[in-house]
């Protein structure tokens, strides 16, 4: 496959005209053309791979991070969406994923589900480094790299107008958010990152906790008891961070003052439906 010549999109941006609608915007050519080609990522982009097409009256509906709507877009290979020129309003947005995937659907309609553990090692049982380096921090950086490149190239952006960027992801998702901003941190205007699933090493081991603890006590809480240590805790360490918001924002400052023997023996109330059968019958 050939690479795309830098000198021969300029000459080709140059001739196209101000796309008018997303018919007119949203062909193969334009797409072509449009694809920036800064030097950034030699290699990655060929002319051969983007092809695009208008699809209309998309629909989406209870999907956990995305609102319910109808909308038409441009489909472009590489995973990029155009809005309807129409209803471009000089902003992008990159989107995380969840488990380990970089980005998923749901996030996002259009993304995808390859897994970092379905390439992760290699058949021989070595470590895919490539992999590892796109999973953790690259893949995001180039997604958005390009994608901001290529948005300004297909909506006719000149240098003076803003392209406003933005991340939104949660979970692994909220990882990928924080990589993104702590090292590219020009490239975002703002970022909503959710529960940002860090430090792999000590994650994993607290989601094991709790069912550790349970097993070898013998005793599973039920659903309300939870809540009631949950609503003592924040009570206790809501205001630490310096504002009583029902939010605990210095999880350190509560490890360290919250004494949790004086509510050994705090009262609590289940219905019957909360509480397992196993319980119920003591
Ligand atoms: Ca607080």
């Amino acid at each position: 496959m050939a690479k795309f010549a830098s000198f021969g999109m300029l000459a080709a941006a140059a001739t196209l005209a101000q796309a008018t609608s997303l018919a007119n915007m949203c062909t193969d050519t334009k797409a072509k053309a449009t694809v920036p080609s800064t030097g950034l990522f030699p290699g990655i982009v060929t002319s051969v791979d983007v092809t695009a097409n208008p699809v209309y009256n998309e629909t989406v509906a209870d999907e956990a991070y995305y609102p319910d709507a109808t909308f038409d877009y441009c489909n472009v290979l590489l995973n990029f969406w155009l809005p309807a020129p129409e209803k471009f309003n000089n902003r992008w947005v990159s989107t995380g994923g969840f488990g380990f995937a970089i980005n998923y659907e749901t996030s996002m309609p259009g993304g995808f589900h390859v897994n970092f553990d379905d390439v992760f090692p290699l058949a021989n049982g070595t470590s895919n480094l490539n992999a590892l380096y796109m999973f953790g921090y690259q893949a995001h950086h180039e997604m958005s790299s390009i994608g901001k490149a290529f948005t300004r190239n297909s909506f006719d952006l000149d240098d003076s107008t803003k392209l406003y960027a933005y991340y939104q992801g949660c979970s692994e998702g909220g990882r990928e958010g924080f990589s993104q901003v702590q090292r590219f941190p020009d490239e975002w205007d703002g970022a909503v990152i959710g529960a940002p699933a860090l430090r792999y090493g000590q994650q994993q081991v607290y989601h094991l906790f709790p069912q550790v603890a349970e097993k070898t006590l013998n005793y599973t809480p039920p659903y309300c008891e939870l809540e009631k240590i949950v609503s003592l805790t924040i009570s206790a360490c809501d205001v630490l961070d310096g504002k009583a918001d029902g939010v605990i924002g210095r999880s350190d400052l509560c490890k360290l003052h919250f004494d949790f023997n004086p509510t050994v023996g705090e009262e609590y109330h289940c219905s019957s439906s909360e509480v397992p059968p196993n319980r119920a019958a003591q």
